[in-house]
């Protein structure tokens, strides 16, 4: 892992000519070059930027502050109130934001499925996790629209695979965390 990613953190790539990538925007950028026939963003400019800007949204503000509270319930960690605290505004920020910027209609970004919907329904696993179990917050009905889209993007075959996937390795992945701490 720590030659495919310096972080030694998943997910990350080896492209056919051996190149080592990392980091899930960037991968995701990555197989839009790569893979043009299938477009996950829009054509026009300014739509594309509205496409990043609620990917970096659910990154920064959903994702990364979530992070803080998983030892907590991953492993039973204590957490200051002041913690805790700090995490909820910045996801009630990042739900703020996502309620402005998104459309829900019936996509993240509109008609069309975009990048942005699969990073946001990837980056809404942590919030998801610790909201209720450290916050006593049900983060998904925070947002008008979030999980009725959340369900429709878990109603496919390729949602139901990498879901599926996810949780056939999530012992293994425990199991490397919690020897890593020894
Ligand atoms: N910013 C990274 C986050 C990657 C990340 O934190 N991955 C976690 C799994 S969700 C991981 O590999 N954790 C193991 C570790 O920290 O060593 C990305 O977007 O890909």
């Amino acid at each position: 892992m720590l030659a495919a990613n310096p972080t030694g953190k998943v997910p990350a790539i080896t492209t056919e000519n051996g190149v080592h990538l990392a980091e899930s925007s960037v991968l995701l950028d990555y197989l839009e070059d790569a893979y043009p026939d299938t477009p996950l963003y829009p054509g026009e400019p300014e739509a594309r930027a509205r496409v990043r800007q609620l990917m970096k949204v659910s990154e920064l503000y959903l994702e990364l502050p979530a992070r803080r509270l998983l030892p907590a319930v991953l492993a039973g960690v204590a957490v200051d109130q002041a913690v805790k605290d700090e995490v909820r505004a910045a996801l009630e920020l990042g739900l703020g934001s996502l309620g402005v910027l998104a459309d829900f209609s019936p996509f993240v970004a509109g008609r069309e499925m975009t990048l942005a919907d699969i990073y946001l329904r990837y980056a809404l696993a942590i919030p998801r996790l610790v909201g209720p179990a450290q916050l006593d917050w049900d983060i998904m009905a925070e947002v008008d629209g979030l999980a009725g889209w959340y369900a429709m993007m878990a109603d496919s075959d390729i949602a139901r695979k990498v879901d599926a996937d996810m949780q056939a390795n999530t012992a293994d992945f425990m199991a490397f965390i919690a020897s890593r701490k020894k």
